[in-house]
C-alpha cells in the first residue's frame, strides 16, 4: 500500500494579486518590526477551504472525481480581501490573517468538498470552518501590540480550486499542485 501523504483542498491565489499582497505583508511587515512574526512566503498563501490531513493516494483517487463533480456544477465568484483580522484575539494574536469575502460561498465550498471526501473514510471537520488567508504567525506568546495597515480592496475571479500537498520541512511548509478543479 502507498503511503499516506498531508493534503488538503484550497483557493491558490493568482500570481498578480499574490504580488499585491507582498506589497500588503511588506507595509505590515514596517509597522510590525520583529516581535517573532514569521511572514507567509507569497508562493504559499492560499485560503484553505478543507484540510484533509493524512490521506492515502487511493483515497484521493476515490475522492477527487466526486469532488470535481460537484465543484464542476459551482458558479465562479469574485472574492474580496479586505479585512485584516488576528486570531485567536485582538489582544493576544498568534495569526495575522486576512478575511475574504463573501464568507458564505466558501463555506459551501467547504461542505461540499467535506460532502464527498466523508464518503471515502475522511474526518468531517468538527470546528466552525472559518475562511481566513494566513499573512503570519507570532510566535511570541502574551500581549502582543498590533499595528494595523489602511489596505485597498483586493479583488479577484474565484475560478477554480486547488488539491495540494503539504510537506512541513526545516524551513517551513512546502506546497505542492495536485490538481485543480474548475468552477463552471
Ligand atoms: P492556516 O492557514 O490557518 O494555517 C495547510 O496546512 C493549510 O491547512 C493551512 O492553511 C492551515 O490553515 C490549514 N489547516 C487547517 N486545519 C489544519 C490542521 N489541523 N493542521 C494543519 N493545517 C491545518
Amino acid at each position: 500500500m502507498d503511503k499516506k501523504f498531508r493534503a488538503f483542498f484550497a483557493i491558490d491565489l493568482p500570481k498578480e494579486l499574490k504580488q499585491e499582497m507582498v506589497n500588503v505583508i511588506k507595509l505590515l511587515q514596517k509597522k510590525n518590526p520583529g516581535k517573532n512574526i514569521v511572514w507567509t512566503k507569497p508562493e504559499n498563501l492560499h485560503i484553505t477551504l478543507k484540510f484533509l490531513g493524512n490521506v492515502l493516494p487511493l483515497q484521493c483517487e476515490q475522492f477527487l472525481p466526486a469532488v470535481e463533480d460537484t465543484i464542476s456544477q459551482i458558479q465562479k465568484f469574485t472574492l474580496k480581501l479586505e479585512k485584516i483580522s488576528l486570531f485567536p484575539s485582538k489582544r493576544s494574536p498568534r495569526v495575522i490573517a486576512l478575511l475574504p469575502s463573501p464568507m458564505e460561498r466558501l463555506v459551501a465550498l467547504a461542505c461540499k468538498i467535506e460532502e464527498q471526501v466523508v464518503r471515502y473514510g475522511l474526518q468531517a471537520e468538527t470546528r466552525a470552518f472559518k475562511p481566513h488567508l494566513t499573512l503570519a504567525r507570532i510566535k511570541q506568546k502574551g500581549k502582543n501590540e498590533f499595528n494595523d495597515i489602511a489596505m485597498p480592496p483586493l479583488n479577484f475571479e474565484v475560478e477554480r480550486l486547488t488539491l495540494f500537498r503539504s510537506e512541513i520541512t526545516h524551513t517551513g511548509s512546502r506546497y505542492e499542485i495536485l490538481q485543480h478543479i474548475s468552477l463552471k
